[in-house]
């Protein structure tokens, strides 16, 4: 099988190459990502020699260049490109409109012309809005995106589906909950508290800090998105989560025990506009129909996630430092 992987040099999407190198050493992986600020050819190092994992860098806004790789014999188009962080989007909202929108639209076309057997969007539940005190976001919840991002994302997530309804393209969106693992920029909550604390600075709490959010181990999203490309009904949409809801002051308060450090860190600052208050995923038809269930429980995922940041400070310390963008231009800037 002949995978396209966009956005493979982000947090998940990394995460997710070198999951499906390991798990099917005979797969064929093209890996396109723009390296922006987020993308980090770092996570890749252990399949830099690999010969069935091939690095492109280009931008899936351009159509020419998404034609002639998915026209390399790809059957399956996996999208992870996407501008990210929804305090950005607040900032700047165009790209998102660019690279969420225009580009899944460039990729659909790309993947329509050469026939692929297999398109996954990989969308989130933020699409979903938020939710009240009960409840849980199925797949049949209706979109109320409320931030510049999530409602990026929704459009691309409604020219997936309607490629499928007028094109017949084989199409899946997945929608997760919010993920943590290796790999994650230091700009998301986790990492970045995680960051915060280990140099002793205040940990930026918005609001209240009572927002929920449901999380998942990044390995166990991309299981379920291994088994969408293999198993998924064309046209439908899969939830994914843990069944794991937390405020953000109980995952800042986990943080700070793990790393021996005191709560008088935690500083309440001006609340996000539109914060989505809770985010809780149903994942009921994703496992009943896929057999998908989740392995790494939240307890023993932060800690080995924490571990993860210590060991790995370089990398961290790096991409705050912006010397990263030197390290590429070095290391990479003729491919
Ligand atoms: P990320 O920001 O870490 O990675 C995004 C990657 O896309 C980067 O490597 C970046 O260089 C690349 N990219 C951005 N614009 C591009 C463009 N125009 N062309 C090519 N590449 C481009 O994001 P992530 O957290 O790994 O999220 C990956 C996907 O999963 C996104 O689509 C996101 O909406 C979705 N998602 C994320 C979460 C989460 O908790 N992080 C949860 C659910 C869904
Ligand atoms: O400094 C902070 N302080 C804080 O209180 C940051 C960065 C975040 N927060 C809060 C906002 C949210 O309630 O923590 C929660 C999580 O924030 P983010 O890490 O920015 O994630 P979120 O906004 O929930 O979106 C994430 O999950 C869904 C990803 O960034 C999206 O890409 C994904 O679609």
């Amino acid at each position: 099988m002949k995978l396209l992987v966009t956005g493979g040099a982000g947090f998940i999407g990394s995460n997710f190459v070198l999951y499906m190198l390991e798990k099917y050493p005979e797969y064929q992986i093209i890996n396109v990502d723009a390296l922006t600020y987020a993308g980090n050819l770092e996570n890749l190092k252990s399949v830099e020699n690999n010969p069935n994992h091939v690095f492109v860098k280009a931008d899936i806004t351009d159509s020419e260049k998404m034609s002639e790789l998915i026209g390399q014999g790809v059957d399956v188009v996996v999208n992870f490109a996407a501008e990210s962080h929804v305090d950005r989007s607040i900032l700047e909202p165009d790209i998102f409109v660019k690279t969420n929108v225009l580009g899944t639209q460039v990729l659909l076309d790309a993947a329509r012309k050469h026939n692929i057997t297999k398109f996954v969007h990989v969308s989130t539940d933020e699409v979903y809005g938020t939710l009240g005190e009960t409840g849980l976001f199925t797949e049949e919840t209706p979109l109320a995106p409320n931030s510049p991002y999530s409602a990026s994302k929704a459009g691309g997530d409604l020219l997936v589906r309607a490629y499928h309804e007028t094109f017949n393209l084989p199409v899946n969106i997945t929608r997760c909950s919010n993920n943590y693992g290796p790999y994650q920029f230091p700009e998301k909550l986790i990492p970045l508290m995680i960051s915060k604390a280990l140099s002793d600075e205040a940990l930026p709490v918005y609001g209240d800090g009572l927002n929920i959010r449901d999380w998942l181990y990044v390995e166990d999203h991309c299981s379920a998105i291994d088994l969408v490309i293999h198993q998924g009904r064309n046209g439908e949409v899969y939830n994914i989560g843990g069944n794991n809801e937390r405020t953000n002051l109980q995952i800042v308060r986990t943080i700070l025990q793990e790393l021996g450090k005191p709560e008088s860190l935690i500083t309440h600052v001006k609340d996000r506009p539109g914060h989505d208050r809770r985010y809780g995923i149903d994942p009921t038809k994703t496992m009943n129909e896929l057999g998908w269930k989740p392995k790494h429980s939240f307890e023993t995922g932060i800690k080995e996630t924490i571990a993860w940041y210590l060991d790995h400070k370089e990398w961290w310390t790096r991409i705050q430092s912006g010397a990263y963008q030197d390290y590429y231009e070095k290391q990479y800037g003729d491919r």
